[in-house]
């Protein structure tokens, strides 16, 4: 097991230092990204870096029970230790400081702060409030998801997503947040990335709760959909000053021919990706084409429910990692067919920025009301490793460099895109990848919990500096 927290932490091995190597990452000077007011920040997510998952009243998450499950996680990794951030979180925040990063996206743990009666934890809530107050003091710039992932196990004994009543117990949970850190809070999200919680958890198994039935999926995403509508009022009732969104990866699918079939295959692919989520927020409906792909699966829908789904918004946060190149299998619906020789991450996901800039300019054109956009995350796996105290992650800087750019062209296409948060601030728990995928722009060594400055953050630290000295 990967994860040992006995050993005493150091603090981050590497200040920000004034390497001799050239700078790879520096912006060009006509780049949005130079503006003061483009947000650039780091995420992170509470079940992938906190652990103490038994302490201070916290109850089991699905995702303790589905780690805790023999074959479902890589090395058999769980989050019970993870980055130990729930003890190490002040030295955490100064990192993210030192690194001169303006925004940090955290998350909720539901089980953390609320029992099963629905009555807050006083341990709980005093943590985020403890982290909040900090970030505020540093002048950090907070997003707060409320749900990414870690739902109470008791609730899903009842269902979990699959029952309508977890749409309201999540807008029960959102009141109690959002009366209890109004005021902390910049950027509420209700949700991360529900096609995950709903295709991966219900659809076809390989997250938590691990169910595999589209039908389930379809039902589930209705239900998490339903919850973030029912709390969005909620959240504006409680805490008028901030922001209120939602987060949604999104995918570029292309065709692998210039065929009608493989064509058709790639704008299904889009279709279950990203309009399965983004056509009920902003359009109020879900995309008939959805059940072209999927028949049969209908989720139950009742009077009233897409108004409530379709609740104005303040901002869309965006995740974006990779394209999957696409063509018909001979059905309805499409295949993978990976495309040969091209550059791929850790993950064997291929990188691919232009998809980034091609999606966000067609969400302008398909979505009028389309909010301004943060993109919540971005970034990459890669098997980084400390060597004399150094990481030098130079494919990450490079993939960084190359979708800020993406990013940027998309802003002089005209898309409203005010910021960018780096995923994630520190190698984590990679879900069913346990800790062998890093994705941190700091290393974590599990065995010690030293976290040590990987080049890429030294990088953007540097410019960020930059940034903050021009007249
Ligand atoms: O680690 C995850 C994160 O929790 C949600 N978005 C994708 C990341 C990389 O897989």
């Amino acid at each position: 097991m990967a994860n040992d927290a006995s050993a005493v932490s150091d603090a981050p091995s590497s200040a920000v230092s004034n390497s001799p190597l050239a700078d790879p990452f520096s912006p060009p000077a006509d780049s949005s990204l130079w503006r003061k007011n483009f947000l650039l920040g780091a995420a992170t997510a509470s079940y992938q870096i906190e652990g103490a998952v038994d302490e201070d009243g916290r109850l089991p998450s699905i995702w303790d029970t589905f780690s805790a499950t023999p074959g479902k996680v890589l090395a058999g990794d769980t989050g019970a230790v993870a980055c130990d951030h729930y003890h190490r979180w002040e030295a955490d925040i100064d990192m993210l400081a030192s690194l001169g990063l303006e925004g940090y996206r955290l998350s909720i743990a539901w089980p953390r702060v609320m029992d099963a009666a629905g009555r807050p934890n006083r341990k709980g809530l005093d943590f985020y409030k403890r982290l909040l107050n900090r970030l505020k003091e540093k002048g950090i710039t907070s997003f707060v998801t409320l749900y990414h992932w870690d739902l109470p196990q008791h609730l899903e004994d009842r269902g979990g997503w699959l029952n309508r009543d977890t749409a309201y117990r999540f807008a029960d949970y959102a009141d109690l947040m959002s009366r209890e850190l109004a005021g902390t809070v910049d950027a509420w999200a209700t949700l991360n990335e529900p096609w995950c919680s709903a295709y991966l958890g219900y659809g076809n198994g390989h997250h938590a709760p691990g169910l595999a039935n589209d039908r389930f999926a379809t039902q589930a995403m209705h239900h998490l959909l339903l919850a973030h509508g029912l709390a969005i009022p909620v959240l504006r009732g409680n805490d008028p000053a901030s922001q209120k969104g939602i987060v949604a990866n999104i995918g570029r699918g292309t065709a692998n021919s210039d065929s009608a079939a493989d064509q058709r295959a790639a704008h299904l692919f889009e279709v279950q990706h990203n309009a399965w989520i983004l056509d009920p927020l902003l359009k109020g409906e879900y995309p008939l084409d959805l059940f072209e792909l999927w028949p049969g699966t209908e989720p139950l829908v009742l009077d009233g429910d897409m108004q409530t789904i379709a609740a104005p918004l303040d901002f869309l946060g965006i995740n974006y990692y990779f394209r999957t190149n696409v063509a018909s299998d001979g059905a309805h619906g499409f295949r993978d067919v990976p495309l040969e020789g091209v550059e791929r991450t850790q993950m064997g996901w291929e990188v691919y920025p232009d998809g980034l800039r091609d999606l966000l300019t067609g969400f302008k054109k398909t979505y009028r009301n389309l909010p301004p956009i943060y993109i919540t995350e971005n970034g990459m796996a890669s098997d980084d490793k400390v060597i004399d105290g150094h990481v030098d992650d130079a494919q990450r800087i490079s993939f960084l460099k190359r979708h800020l750019a993406a990013v940027d062209q998309a802003i002089k296409a005209g898309v409203d895109v005010r910021g960018y948060f780096l995923w994630s601030l520190m190698d984590n728990f990679e879900w069913a990848f346990g800790y062998e995928r890093r994705f941190g722009v700091v290393h974590v060594d599990y065995s010690t919990q030293k976290r040590t400055v990987k080049r890429s953050a030294e990088l953007v630290a540097k410019f960020l500096k930059e940034r903050k000295a021009k007249v």
